[in-house]
């Protein structure tokens, strides 16, 4: 950075401005964030590291001089007689290290720490008088925030009276539980109503409604952490929370009064792995120096106390940069975007390649060539762009078009209805029929051996193939003209089209590669219907009355074979020889022939991060000793086995009292 002019740094300045007051915004008076959490706080900090290299640029309108987020004229005004302050953050441990180095200097010896878990709520100040709760309040810009009295009635672990007559302030954590989350955005989403983004902006959309029986509806909690004014006798952070919570107080109880540091770290090594079992979401862990003198003796800056920090747990993301924008052409016809980079290390594997999902995902995220750009990967798994990183954008950075045509075959690109998705409906699109034919012969298919993508393309570039009943009638000849294909190679793969014959009907119905019908559908298509003519003449009720068969998928299998192409491709298969019924052994045949083990015949729920195999590996190893694997927990279910961040089905296994067994557990039992 310091190689930055003071023009350069102004400029960089003005955008991230710009950028956070408009987020910002969004995050505190409309409840819909724009970004994640951790977009907004490299970006804040990016800021604060501005202002400090360059001092000259610092404003009193600037976002760094104000306290949480502006407040909302529509509620009535509180003013807070002690400001709510937020709290410092630091994102590693090493910053950890260096907040204690500073305490310890500070105070001259080794202090103790009250540790709790960061509640991903917003902060809520409760005022009794006389042991009656008189108000309620927002931190709102941390002076003056929103009085939510009506609605704090409505949270059913706020205490209205104390057995005490006290006339006191404590604050604490409003938050939403992940159940009644999950539980408010499905009944969202099925009223056709805007979900919320997460539990944090549920909780501040509940708890700042005008009226107040809203509120009543959207089941909120408290933790409550700080006692404003405590009496004399209390003279702790760990002390002050035991005497709430006989007040009656919904307090946290995983908090741990720590005094070596290598321990805390351990506590937060603990709470990033318990962190997705938890019933509520925590963003981090906060360190509190105990003793409520040490705590006066430190002090506030104008913005944060000097006696606690709140360490967030590291985001998963990375920098890197987009050198260029593919767009391919996939089976259905949809045409998407993949931005390709310099590869980066992320959450444990190396990326390259993020999907856009479509062309207006581009346009709205403004992806250029040349561009740096945040990754991080969504559901813990697909590698997606946050946001481009503005201030790294290229001079010449262009605007990156969107093709109108096919980058295949050259036909006009079209929205099919109300689709986001572009479309290339040209029929004898090569590109599409690549995909087809490439994915008919895939191992979860017709597993053709020795026909991939590269002699797929070959083929139709020789005019040889146009449809997946052409690879039927391929002779010798034919594949002489394929470059480097001699004898071998043509026997071979002469050899492996001509097996696939007698494959069982569900590999044929998986390789035609009807929309929502992949190999676990397709397999149980075949056991319930036996063959291809019956499959192709069932309807809808029918197919939907298999066991977690859907709509969607009995819908897309009888559109497809109402189509006549269809009935004449498969016709032209089966004169071709190959085979239409199903095959497969029936489950008890395929049972009995397994020894006795303790997963036989038992239903197993995998969950988590396996640290050993891969998901599909012990799925396999289960099935294979007789278990049958789901995917989601339920009374009928016999063992939970889970790894590293096991989250919803662990909780749930808990609950129904699921017999849990980590990995290594399971692993036992399998040898
Ligand atoms: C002082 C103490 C702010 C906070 C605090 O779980 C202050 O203690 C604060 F100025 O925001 N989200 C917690 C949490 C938040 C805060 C806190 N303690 N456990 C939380």
């Amino acid at each position: 950075m310091a190689d930055l002019t003071l023009d350069e740094a102004r400029k960089e300045v003005a955008a991230l401005r710009d950028k956070l007051d408009e987020w910002a915004n969004a995050y505190y008076t409309k409840d819909t964030p724009e970004v994640e959490d951790n977009v907004y706080d490299k970006n804040y900090n990016r800021l604060v590291q501005l202002e400090q290299e360059f001092p000259q640029l610092v404003s009193q309108d600037s976002i760094t001089q104000k306290v949480g987020g502006q407040i909302d004229n529509q509620f009535t005004k509180v003013t807070h007689e002690i400001p709510m302050l937020s709290m410092g953050d630091v994102f590693s441990k090493e910053e950890l290290q260096e907040f204690d180095d500073r305490v310890r200097k500070q105070i001259g010896h080794e202090v103790a720490y009250n540790v709790e878990l960061k509640i991903d709520g917003l902060s809520i100040a409760l005022e009794y008088t006389d042991g009656k709760l008189t108000r309620a309040s927002t931190r709102g810009n941390g002076q003056v925030g929103e009085d939510v009295t009506p609605n704090a009635k409505f949270i059913s672990d706020i205490p209205q009276t104390l057995p005490e007559k006290l006339t006191t302030e404590v604050r604490g954590e409003c938050y939403m539980g992940k159940e009644p989350f999950a539980k408010l955005n499905a009944e969202r989403d099925e009223k056709g109503e805007s979900v919320f983004a997460n539990p944090r902006n549920a909780a501040a959309g509940s708890l700042r409604q005008l009226d107040a029986s809203i509120t009543k509806h959207r089941h909120l909690s408290t933790f409550i952490y700080t006692w404003v004014n405590p009496p004399q006798e209390i003279t702790s952070q760990h002390q002050a929370i035991e005497k709430m919570t006989q007040l009656g107080f919904h307090t946290n109880q995983t908090g741990r009064r720590i005094a070596k540091m290598s321990e805390i770290f351990a506590f937060i090594d603990e709470y990033t792995a318990k962190r997705n079992s938890l019933d509520y979401g925590i963003d981090g862990i906060v360190l509190k120096v105990d003793d409520l003198n040490l705590q006066q003796d430190l002090g506030n800056t104008v913005k944060v106390p000097r006696w606690e920090i709140a360490y967030k747990f590291p985001p998963e993301e990375q920098q890197t940069v987009v050198y260029e924008i593919k767009w391919t052409v996939g089976r259905t016809g949809v045409v998407t975007p993949t931005a390709i980079m310099d590869p980066v290390q992320l959450a444990g594997t190396t990326v390259s390649h993020a999907v856009l999902h479509n062309a207006d995902l581009l346009r709205q995220k403004d992806v250029r060539i040349g561009d740096t750009v945040m990754l991080h990967k969504a559901g813990d798994i697909i590698p997606e762009i946050s946001e481009v990183v503005l201030a790294k954008r290229p001079k010449d950075a262009q605007p990156y078009p969107i093709p109108t045509s096919c980058p295949s075959c050259g036909e006009k690109l079209i929205h099919l209805k109300d689709e986001v998705a572009l479309r290339c409906v040209n029929p004898s699109c090569p590109a599409q029929i690549e995909e087809g034919i490439t994915h008919f012969a895939s191992r979860p298919a017709m597993n053709i051996d020795g026909l991939g993508p590269k002699i797929v393309r070959q083929l139709i570039k020789n005019d040889l193939v146009h449809n997946v009943a052409d690879l039927y009638h391929l002779q010798a000849a034919d594949l002489e003209k394929l470059d480097h294909f001699k004898d071998k190679a043509i026997s071979n793969l002469l050899n492996a089209i001509n097996n696939s014959k007698s494959n069982s009907v569900e590999l044929l119905l998986t390789g035609l590669g009807i929309d929502h019908v992949g190999a676990k559908a397709a397999r149980l298509i075949a056991q319930k219907f036996k063959n291809m003519a019956k499959i192709m003449s069932a309807d809808v009720q029918e197919v939907a009355s298999i066991a977690t068969i859907g709509m969607t998928i009995a819908e897309s299998l009888t559109t497809y074979f109402a189509q006549s192409e269809v009935v004449e491709l498969v016709n032209e298969l089966k004169t071709s020889g190959v085979n239409m019924d199903y095959l497969g052994k029936s489950p008890e045949a395929v049972a009995a022939d397994i020894p006795d083990n303790d997963f036989k015949g038992k239903t197993v729920v995998l969950t988590g991060t396996l640290a050993h195999y891969t998901r599909s590996q012990f799925t396999q190893k289960l099935q294979s000793l007789g278990a049958k694997v789901t995917g989601s927990v339920s009374g009928k279910t016999d063992y939970v086995i889970y790894g590293q961040d096991a989250g919803s089905k662990f909780t749930k296994a808990q609950k129904l009292g699921v017999q849990l067994l980590t990995e290594e557990e399971a692993i036992a039992k399998v040898k």
